[in-house]
């Protein structure tokens, strides 16, 4: 499997060949605290994308009907890819278009579920990598109205019932890889002469641009453009897509459209970037079990907890979540994801108003929860989602400095009591009842929320194990910028490409004494230097070799001695000369005396 872009973005190591073409660079790329800062933006051809949130995927062709099944053997990749790993020849590929006759095919029924689910937006493959198109068309028989018995397009009759329910449309389209439409690429390699009978250019210009043609002018206003995997683009053949976009004018296009150019928004795969995307607008595409075209032998659903989990965490760091669903080769939803959507609907009927429209969390870090914020001409609310429910019956919201207006639980209307303190605000929820699901408090507040940085105090024996997202990263240069990585319980800090960038962490120290410091690390190729600075004292480290950044270990940097109480800032600072890129995974203090 081809997982493009999540592949660039975890391995520093690959970051100098492949930054420039995968991952576009922020402008100026802000840190922490200046995300937390942003304002709403300005009306633009964006703002409905932003305010949506939650949108639906959808992966459907031919691949549906052998449903990841060849020749009686169950195929272990990605429904979709069935064509290119079991290497099916062309000619026999097409006999699985006809019988592609989804008679159960009902548009609005799909529509309907994605509004109860709280969508706002559907993104359908027009045409995935296997070349077929779900529309008639001009440029090639192989698609739905010429290669099958439905004979009918299946993206008109979706177009018109999301038009009829106010859902946005968007098409996916696979620019670069057709592997039954000669020229076409394959990202892994072509397998049958028939595949090569022409050259890329040709397949170009003869099918796929004058299809992006076809689908940005046949259906009135399409919202999303969504590209992928751009094997072989050059910028001139890239060009020659984005010249058509002209024909959407207030389209959104996303980053993998190739030949170095952005696009709109940013889209990691299969996974919540830590920090978000700074800088950009983005999208968590994520499938709903293990694949995006329909498998039959597929069951590993994502629980409707987890759907939520997910969209809440996608929301509190400003991006947008696109879950895909594989409809089955007879145009139905399996039950299992109709029975989900339906419990994720449930909830954002409920606390939808915590997720529309939000900004990023302020908060550098909440150890139980998420946090989603609203400024409006009724002011500035918090929402704040409780993944853990406290046994106390208490929250801190750590460096939180605003007045609060009012604090409920959302929909419960329970009482919450707000309690000021030197660490921040505490939320007394003792007299709260959670929800079955992921409770909301809501806070109104009035004048600024101060964020200043997370303080971290030590445990009962004086220890501290300081996580990435506890740190504040410190950008400044040119050369790439650190940034948090992976996923809710094991984050590292990553792409620590330049020697400007810092990473600092703030502890409470409620006494004076000697510390023992270690590191959890990883890097690649060449030994690294760097120095760990707390208060007035110093210690310059050289981390080995960890055998690559999937490869942590635990490094023992010396000691330090912190004289007294006070709040104290951790900082690990690259060494201009012997740098290589670290990753760090925690920095850990121990008393000893
Ligand atoms: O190869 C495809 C894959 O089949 C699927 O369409 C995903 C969706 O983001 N994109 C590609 C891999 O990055």
């Amino acid at each position: 499997m081809i997982n493009f872009l999540s592949r660039c973005i975890s391995a520093v190591g690959l970051l100098f060949s492949v930054l420039s073409t995968c991952e576009a660079q922020p402008l100026n790329p802000p840190d922490r605290r200046t995300i937390s800062a942003v304002e709403p933006p300005a009306p633009n051809k964006m703002d409905w994308w932003r305010k949506a949130r939650f949108g639906m995927f959808i992966h459907w062709g031919v691949y549906s009907v052998p449903a990841g099944i060849y020749h009686g053997k169950a195929y272990d990749g990605l429904g979709e890819w069935l064509m290119q790993d079991a290497h099916i020849p062309r000619a026999e590929y097409a006999a699985f278009a006809r019988q592609f006759n989804p008679k159960h095919y009902d548009p609005e029924k799909w529509v309907l579920l994605a509004k109860q689910a709280g969508m706002k937006y559907i993104v359908i493959t027009a045409k995935h990598h296997d070349g077929f198109a779900l529309f008639p068309s001009k440029a090639s028989s192989w698609n739905i109205a010429d290669a099958t018995p439905y004979r009918k397009d299946l993206l008109m009759p979706l177009v018109l019932a999301c038009r009829k329910h106010d859902m946005k449309i968007g098409f996916y389209y696979s620019q670069a890889n057709d592997w039954y439409n000669p020229g076409g690429a394959a990202a892994n390699g072509h397998w049958d002469s028939a595949q090569t009978t022409r050259t890329m250019d040709e397949y170009l210009d003869k099918v796929a641009v004058p299809q992006v043609k076809e689908i940005l002018t046949r259906y009135g206003d399409v919202a999303e453009l969504w590209w992928d995997v751009p094997s072989d683009m050059t910028q001139e053949r890239a060009a020659k897509f984005n010249a058509a976009l002209a024909l959407q004018p207030g389209i959104v296009t996303n980053d993998r459209l190739g030949g170095n150019i952005p696009g709109d928004i940013t889209t990691p795969e299969q996974y919540v970037p830590g920090t978000g995307v700074p800088g950009r607008d983005w999208e968590t595409c994520m499938t709903i079990n293990d694949t995006w075209g329909y498998k039959v032998n597929d069951n590993n659903w994502k629980s409707t907890y987890d759907i939520v989990k997910n969209l809440i965490d996608i929301a509190s760091k400003g991006g947008n979540y696109l879950l895909n669903v594989g409809p089955d080769a007879e145009g139905r939803f399996p039950e299992a994801i109709v029975a989900r959507l339906q419990g994720v609907g449930r909830w954002m009927e409920k606390y939808g108003e915590s997720i529309y429209g939000t900004t990023a969390s302020p908060f550098t870090w909440l150890p139980w929860g998420r946090c989603t914020r609203r400024v409006d001409d009724a002011g500035t609310t918090l929402y704040f989602h409780v993944l853990h429910w406290p046994k106390d019956g208490r929250l801190l919201v750590p460096g939180f400095a605003g007045k609060v207006i009012s604090a409920e639980v959302m929909q419960r209307h329970d009482k919450v009591t707000t309690l000021p303190g030197d660490e921040g605000l505490l939320l007394d929820v003792s007299q709260a009842s959670p929800d079955s699901l992921i409770t909301v408090i809501k806070l109104r507040i009035d004048g600024k929320v101060m964020t200043p940085d997370y303080v971290v105090s030590p445990d009962p024996s004086d220890s501290y194990n300081l996580l990435p997202q506890q740190a504040v990263i410190d950008n400044h240069g040119a050369n790439g910028y650190a940034r948090m990585e992976g996923g809710e319980d094991n984050h590292n800090i990553g792409y620590w490409t330049d020697t400007a960038s810092n990473v600092a962490w703030k502890i409470k120290v409620p006494r004076g004494g000697t510390y023992i410091i270690w590191g959890t690390l990883s890097t690649s190729s060449d030994a690294s230097a760097f120095a760990i600075e707390i208060g007035n004292e110093t210690l310059k480290c050289r981390l080995p070799d960890t055998g690559g950044y999937e490869d942590y270990t635990k490094m023992n940097m010396g000691r330090i001695t912190i004289p007294g109480p006070g709040i104290y800032t951790v900082r690990m600072t690259p060494q201009p000369d012997g740098w290589q890129p670290v990753n760090v995974r925690s920095i850990q203090l121990k008393k000893t005396n």
